[in-house]
């Protein structure tokens, strides 16, 4: 259990950033960050998280991080991880932090190289489902139906299912988090830095631009992904599978209904991710 008290004041990431109001991955940035501490390395992909900290001496991360090409900040961190052990430094997180991009789709190749070689390594998905930092395209992690910048009529396949597939490596550690959610989401990070191999991490973190949602809502919005029963908190340690949170199960209208992406659904197709989910936790069965 993480205990808010016992946090530290100082931020290591978070303060001066250059994000939008309301950016989600800012927030999950800053939330773990408060539990990794300084002792930690983080690899970011091309990406809104490699920008929005800035450069050269204008960085508002204060530990060391490295912004590397789009497909491989897992390789990177790999490397990092090597260079560490030969000089017997054992003390350090070495973290790959990419957004749905840089990890699912583009980034994909060396995510599954270092999970597959277990590096002692945590890798993030922070995942907007959205190609943001370019102007918010489709991607293998946009839902079914969300309007991109690319997509006018909607996205006309599902989402791809990255925690099962990183779940199938048999890594050490595989969990969902979010960020209206900071306990459970210190909580997993915690329990990732104590693992000897690899973690994987997947915060689901709203853009309010590619959700067509108001800055002030990210949080709000995010939690009812949860609540409705679309983002399911769990995690996978050392193969066991657990569920860290229970839903309320609110309406998943209730969740699309609020925000731009989703406006051209229809009631059956709004009823279809109800069923989905209906089944999916064996309710009114
Ligand atoms: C090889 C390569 N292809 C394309 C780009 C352009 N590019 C930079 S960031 C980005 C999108 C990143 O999306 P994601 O990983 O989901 O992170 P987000 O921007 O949403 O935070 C793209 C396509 C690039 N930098 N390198």
């Amino acid at each position: 259990m993480i205990d808010f008290k016992e946090l530290p004041k100082e931020e290591l990431f978070g303060q001066g950033n250059v994000g939008c109001k309301g950016c989600g991955a800012a927030i999950a940035g800053r939330q773990a960050m408060k539990v990794l501490g300084e002792r930690t390395i983080i690899t970011i992909p091309a990406s809104c998280m490699a920008t929005l900290g800035g450069n050269n001496t204008k960085t508002t991360w204060r530990v060391p991080f490295y912004h590397t090409l789009f497909e491989c900040a897992p390789a990177i961190s790999s490397g990092i991880r090597a260079a560490l052990e030969i000089q017997g430094i054992k003390d350090v997180n070495v973290v790959s932090w990419g957004g749905d991009a840089g990890s699912a789709d583009i980034g994909f190749q060396s995510l599954t190289g270092a999970a597959e070689r277990q590096e002692h390594m945590i890798h993030v998905l922070y995942d907007n489902e959205m190609y943001m930092n370019t102007g918010g395209q489709t991607g293998s992690q946009t839902p079914l139906y969300a309007i991109t910048s690319n997509s006018a009529l909607g996205k006309p396949v599902h989402k791809k299912n990255m925690l099962a597939i990183m779940e199938a490596h048999g890594i050490d550690y595989v969990a969902s988090a979010n960020i209206a959610y900071p306990e459970d989401l210190m909580a997993k990070f915690k329990k990732a830095a104590a693992k000897k191999g690899f973690s994987y991490i997947h915060i689901l973190a709203p853009c309010h631009r590619g959700w067509q949602i108001k800055p002030e809502e990210t949080i709000e919005i995010s939690r009812k992904a949860t609540e409705c029963g679309l983002w399911e908190l769990f995690e996978v340690d050392e193969g066991k599978r657990t569920q860290t949170y229970e839903p309320s199960f609110t309406p998943v209208a209730d969740y699309l209904k609020s925000q731009g992406r989703f406006k051209n659904l229809s009631d059956e197709q709004i009823s279809s991710f109800q069923k989905s989910v209906d089944s999916y936790y064996k309710r009114g069965e």
